[in-house]
């Protein structure tokens, strides 16, 4: 699914793609060199979305590349989604112009698109003139185009526009068949846990640690960072110090996989987290506290329905 995130030279493209993609924090994205042209990356989005986010360096050498008789099929082409992006603070005049052309050759090449995005960058600052740009920028265009145009006014900093873009992305999920198949066997597997299990599930996706699906339904949690970051940690040193004691036994058949699971425990629960792979990450939580329910997780952790799955997540 071929995203793509254009608009001039400072607007936050990238910083908005690492953020919401990878889960990067703002203050990791306030040194960013300017993009070289067209950089491409895929991301899993949700588990169960292949994203292809074209990310085009928005200064002028390229912006006249990307509009060039030789480029712009290349460019516009095949786009599902298509983000176009300001800073809110600097009008520069040539902006319309660069808006049109966006909007020309996208139609041209991507004719099948049905929404072009919109967002209105960084008004966190005091000086963002969000009201402004939105007229530059909307100024006589004919009515079928402004019905497929959004316009949102919204901060990276701030997270407006990170929440922004997954909502558009969870649009696109829903429009997408095979998705929304995977998701429908994906929330029946992680029923039949519930159900054998007296616990709840959460499965979430790595690296934007967004919520794949729950037996509570939607849900609007924050990013799953920190079991990053354990269970990274867990690989490092823990993993070495059991190697030891393995070979310190004479055990040869012993897996780093088996080491993916955590346990927390606290006066009515257990919360258990393993890595279903290396995109995805399962956290039960238990009804209450008896052994049973725990052993009962800790056997459906390693049984059938988890391994299957695997068998529904894009990794
Ligand atoms: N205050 C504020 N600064 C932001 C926001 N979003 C991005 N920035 C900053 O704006 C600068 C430019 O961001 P980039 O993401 O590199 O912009 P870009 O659109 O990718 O720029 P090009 O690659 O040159 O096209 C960075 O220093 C970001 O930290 C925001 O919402 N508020
Ligand atoms: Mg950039």
């Amino acid at each position: 699914m071929k995203i793509l995130l254009f608009g001039p030279a400072g607007a936050g493209k990238t910083s908005l793609m690492r953020t919401t993609c990878l889960g990067y924090n703002f203050m990791k994205v306030l040194n960013l060199k300017p993009t070289k042209g067209v950089s491409r990356e895929n991301f899993i989005f949700r588990g169960i979305m292949e994203l292809n986010v074209w990310d085009l360096g928005g200064q002028e050498r390229y912006m006249e590349r990307y509009f060039s008789e030789s480029q712009r099929e290349r460019i516009f082409s095949e786009s599902t989604t298509a983000v176009f992006m300001v800073d809110s603070v600097v009008i520069d005049s040539n902006v319309r112009e660069i808006f049109d052309n966006f909007l020309k050759y996208l139609l041209e090449f991507s004719p099948n698109i049905e929404n072009i995005y919109v967002l209105l960058n960084k008004i966190d600052l005091p000086k963002s003139r969000e009201d402004d740009f939105f007229k530059v920028l909307s100024d006589e265009l004919n009515e079928n185009l402004m019905k497929k145009l959004a316009f949102t006014p919204v901060s990276v900093k701030e997270g407006s526009a990170q929440h922004r873009l997954i909502e558009i992305l969870d649009y696109e999920i829903q429009k997408n068949t095979l998705s929304m198949q995977r998701l429908g066997k994906i929330r029946h597997l992680l029923d039949q846990l519930k159900v054998n299990t007296l616990s709840e599930y959460l499965l979430f996706n790595q690296p934007d640690g967004l919520l794949i699906a729950s037996t509570f339904g939607k849900l609007d949690l924050k990013p799953l960072q920190f079991m990053k970051f354990e269970i990274g940690t867990l690989d490092s040193n823990i993993y070495n110090i059991y190697q030891q004691v393995m070979e310190l036994q004479n055990i040869s058949n012993y897996s780093a996989l088996s080491l993916s699971t955590i346990v927390y425990e606290s006066d009515n629960c257990y919360i258990l987290v393993k890595e279903v792979s290396n995109g995805a990450v399962l956290m039960a939580i238990t009804k209450n506290r008896q052994l049973e329910v725990f052993s009962g997780v800790m056997n459906a952790l390693n049984g059938e329905e988890f391994e299957n799955l695997k068998e529904f997540l894009i990794t």
